[in-house]
């Protein structure tokens, strides 16, 4: 039992006055996401000398991002939107800030810690930033390169920040099958991702409409599968990637969705895959609806040997090019309609088979194999909490599965939860970037509408647009006990990108992301426990005005008026 010590009168009036210097005398730190606790009791400035250093242990990864930092702090020269009104108060620059890092050989891996101190004096020539390892020494210089503004360049000084993320996990997702991006704007995004302290990103690699992915083993895949040659990801790109997030202390896990999802595997194989050619059946047919604008959706078939002769390559190639311990293997959406395309699968139904079942052989073929990878899987919720076609939670042993809810808001994370399993929120009430921009069912009858008829089901079906308060404002573990809220690692915004493509990327994401980098990070509330709105307006206002200038195309939130204008 660790012992209480008792609060002394003097301890309480101290406590009462750091109370009141931390909620109203502060000056407003503009850093995204708020760090969780500082103290910067006065608005004071400091130069950068022209000769200003960063002196850090050496490291594979942290190099890159210590030598990037130096770099931008003495060139970004940034122009808030409001001036700070710190004054410079000291006539002596600042010459270095030091890294101290615990532990140089942490992995990148999910709980890694990435806590840091910073501290920039008032006076004096040297800044420190002290580290548990390089991942948090990142988020250390992200922090500082936030605080310096102005030309010649000055930093906040007389400045403490303790500094610890509230979940290990927060990501976005990206979807490069419905339309391709190039590896810039991937590598564009890991950058902002960085930038706004989010650790996971989450490559939705293939689905039915394209396989983008060159796997060596099977190149069919990809050479038939995917939009066309330019419109690939070689081995060599996902390596890029792959580095390129360790230099900015991002993961990057690869979904490659199965066994739904992949009509785009029918043009190397069809006889592995279900349904691929039936591009269109009406809604509420027998089938079952169709999803997502699909050129049939294309389900593999757990009943065909081949099916994991393939499935083996691609995995045992996809655990090489991305050494993430976490592997993402889909299984959402399966149609009932489009396995019973099927004459094989009709045979096994008709000796009372359940869909069930099939889904079950199929993930008793497929889970064994990756947790002999070492790899511990991530699946859609569907795979459980499917009303219809779901496994036996016995064949997915919670250590090594993750389940990463979509439906039903905070009700299917308390069910994934409250039975065991870890959880990843993504629920598209909150986190899904691409709804609000109209209905993606191609070339859609409904919309042929005869005389006298005002309209059909018009508008979006995964809409309204989510707006960054909404995104803000939702509480990951609500309604949790702390047992439960405990096995929630953390969340993903999700961009599908049926109506997405480099030409909105940004937009799409940013800065909505950033609203849930900073709740997954430190919170939406204030020290008395209020939701953060007015406070979070301002410092978004001037963090997405800093995102654009670094170059990511983050939209607007506000007039440019408001700000001038404030209150
Ligand atoms: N593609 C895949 C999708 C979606 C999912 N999986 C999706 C479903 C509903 C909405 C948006 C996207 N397009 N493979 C669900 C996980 Cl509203």
């Amino acid at each position: 039992m660790a012992k209480h010590k008792p609060i002394y009168p003097l301890t309480l009036s101290l406590l009462t006055l750091s109370l009141l210097f931390s909620s109203t005398l502060q000056s407003p730190l503009n850093v995204w996401p708020k760090p969780r606790t500082f103290s910067w009791p006065l608005p004071q400035a400091i130069l950068l000398s022209p000769n200003f250093t960063i002196s850090s242990p050496p490291h594979q990864y942290l190099d890159a991002a210590v030598t990037r930092y130096l770099h931008g702090v003495l060139n970004e020269h940034h122009r808030p939107l409001v001036p700070p009104a710190a004054n410079l108060t000291s006539s002596s620059p600042l010459q270095t800030l030091t890294l101290a890092v615990a532990d140089l050989i942490a992995p990148l891996h999910h709980g890694v810690n990435e806590s840091y101190t910073l501290s920039i004096p008032a006076a004096g020539a040297y800044a420190s930033i002290a580290a548990a390892t390089p991942w948090g020494a990142m988020r250390g210089l992200e922090t500082f390169s936030q605080l310096v503004w102005g030309d010649p360049a000055r930093v906040a000084s007389g400045i403490f920040i303790e500094d610890f993320p509230i979940f290990e996990h927060r990501g976005v997702m990206l979807d490069t099958s419905r339309n391709f991006y190039a590896v810039d704007d991937i590598l564009r995004t890991i950058r902002a991702m960085s930038e706004n302290k989010l650790n996971v990103f989450h490559w939705h690699i293939t689905d039915s409409h394209s396989f983008p992915l060159v796997v060596e083993s099977e190149p069919d895949l990809s050479g038939k599968g995917s939009y066309g040659a330019g419109m690939e990801y070689s081995p060599e790109n996902v390596k890029t990637v792959v580095e390129f997030g360790l230099e900015h202390g991002v993961r990057v896990l690869p979904e490659i969705d199965m066994p739904g999802h992949t009509g785009s595997w029918a043009g190397a194989y069809p006889e592995i895959v279900t349904c691929a050619n039936m591009f269109w059946w009406p809604a509420g047919s027998e089938w079952g609806d169709r999803l997502a604008s699909e050129p049939g959706t294309g389900h593999l078939n757990p009943l065909n040997p081949k099916t994991y002769q393939v499935i083996k390559n691609v995995i045992n190639d996809v655990a090489t090019m991305f050494p993430e311990p976490f592997y993402h293997a889909g299984a959402d959406e399966i149609i009932p309609g489009c396995w019973k395309a099927d004459p094989s699968i009709q045979t096994f139904l008709a000796n009372n088979g359940t869909l069930s079942q099939l889904l079950e052989v199929f993930v008793n073929s497929t889970f064994p194999y990756l947790v002999s990878l070492n790899r511990t899987v991530v699946y859609w919720e569907d795979v459980l909490l499917d009303a219809e076609i779901k496994v036996n939670p016995s064949v997915l042993p919670p250590e090594n599965t993750i389940l990463q809810t979509w439906n039903n808001g905070p009700n299917n994370t308390k069910k994934i939860v409250s039975s065991g399993y870890r959880a990843i929120v993504s629920s598209s009430d909150y986190y899904y970037l691409d709804c609000g921009h109209g209905d993606f069912i191609g070339n859609d009858s409904t919309y042929d509408l005869p005389p006298g008829t005002d309209q059909g089901n018009g508008g979006s079906w995964c809409g309204p647009f989510k707006t960054w308060q909404t995104i803000y404002n939702y509480d990951i573990t609500y309604g949790l006990t702390d047992e439960e809220a405990k096995l929630v690692l953390g969340g993903e915004v999700a961009l599908w990108s049926e109506q997405a493509d480099s030409t909105v990327l940004d937009p799409r994401i940013w800065p909505r992301a950033s609203a849930m980098a900073e709740t997954l990070w430190s919170g939406n509330r204030d020290e008395t426990g209020m939701k953060r709105y007015a406070e979070a307006t301002d410092r978004l206002n001037e963090w997405r005005h800093r995102m654009v200038a670094r170059g990511i195309g983050a939209e607007p939130i506000q007039p440019l008026w408001c700000i001038r204008n404030p209150g």
